[in-house]
């Protein structure tokens, strides 16, 4: 196998998103100097001549797959043609692509939506598809799955480097903030925030605020996907988390103190509630040597300032 050195040509499609940009600033910053990327204008990645193409001119040696159609609760359940259409397509597509052009290796980013809706906590990597899929997110869940056994596959049949790391609920500064399309995390900052400016003490969240979930900060991905393409290539998906998980009210409640203290809570319950939980079991990445750093509280004063900040070209050109 190739070594990586500061001049491998590292390729990260879905540079624009949440995770891509985290993974992007994170491989800046550690000196590489041939990064590739390729906004949406300019290469569909759900067309699989035009991402020949691409990495034909491109000959990218490393590609960290973190591309795709995503959102919260409410996107999942309401688009699910395209949730599963866009993913299953872009996975394929640089999957192949990879294979064909002879990527060193591959890293393949999914989702905690892969296990059961009632799969036992923490959940192990070996708990994949021991049950049914939570409703509210079949469709990228099984995109998701077939993204995993694709790099398997293509492992097994070809040979292939493709390594596959399932990330617990991200968040960050460079989230989705649109109510309808977001996760809760920066729906809720979002949410206290505008109550905060327009004088208004309540604040409606979804369901019934008893759902529980874990939250890792995007930086802290960008780490263990580093880590993993530096020193993982087992075949098996491994969990990346924090280990720790609280209630949706909790959430709230942490958000509402750092960004409106005075706003009141109000449970919508006509909106659903998906899993009742989804806690990573991240035993085998912590055996590996990696740890997450950033606290939850630290992490939300960060994504709030940068929603702030977000707000400020805005403000001074009006
Ligand atoms: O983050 P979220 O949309 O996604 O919702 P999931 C988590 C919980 O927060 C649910 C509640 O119980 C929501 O009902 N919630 C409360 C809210 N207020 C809000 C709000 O204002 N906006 C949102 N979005 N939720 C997604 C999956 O599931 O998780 C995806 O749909 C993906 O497939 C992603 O896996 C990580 O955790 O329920």
């Amino acid at each position: 196998m190739q070594e990586t050195t500061h001049d491998s040509r590292i390729y990260v499609a879905g540079h624009r998103g949440l995770v891509g940009s985290s993974i992007l600033r994170r491989l800046e910053g550690e000196g590489f100097k041939n990064l590739l990327v390729a906004t949406r204008e300019q290469l569909d990645l759900r067309d699989q001549a035009a991402v020949n193409y691409w990495f034909q001119a491109n000959r990218p040696d490393q590609v960290y797959l973190v591309a795709g159609t995503v959102g919260g609760i409410l996107a999942n359940s309401t688009r699910p043609a395209e949730f599963l259409y866009d993913n299953m397509m872009i996975h394929a597509t640089v999957v192949h692509a990879a294979h064909l052009f002879g990527v060193n290796k591959l890293l393949y980013l999914g989702s905690s939506c892969i296990y059961p809706r009632d799969c036992p906590q923490p959940m192990r990597e070996e708990h994949l598809l021991t049950g049914p899929l939570e409703p509210t997110n079949e469709s990228y869940a099984l995109a998701k799955i077939a993204g995993i056994k694709l790099c398997q596959s293509y492992r097994r049949q070809y040979g292939c480097n493709f390594i596959s790391a399932m990330p617990t609920n991200l968040y960050g500064p460079n989230d989705n903030f649109d109510l309808e399309s977001s996760h809760v995390l920066p729906a809720l900052i979002r949410k206290f925030h505008e109550a905060k400016v327009q004088g208004r003490k309540d604040v409606t969240i979804w369901g019934s605020g008893s759902p529980r979930r874990e939250f890792l900060h995007v930086d802290d991905l960008a780490d263990a996907c580093l880590f993993l393409m530096g020193s993982y290539g087992d075949e098996a998906h491994i969990n990346v988390g924090c280990g720790e998980d609280l209630s949706i009210r909790e959430l709230a409640e942490m958000i509402r103190d750092i960004v409106f203290p005075e706003g009141r809570l109000v449970f919508d319950t006509s909106k659903p509630d998906g899993t009742p939980r989804k806690l990573l079991d991240i035993t085998r990445l912590r055996q590996m040597g990696w740890a997450p750093r950033i606290p939850l509280r630290d992490g939300i004063e960060d994504t709030y300032a940068g929603f702030q900040k977000a707000l400020e070209p805005a403000r001074e050109s009006a």
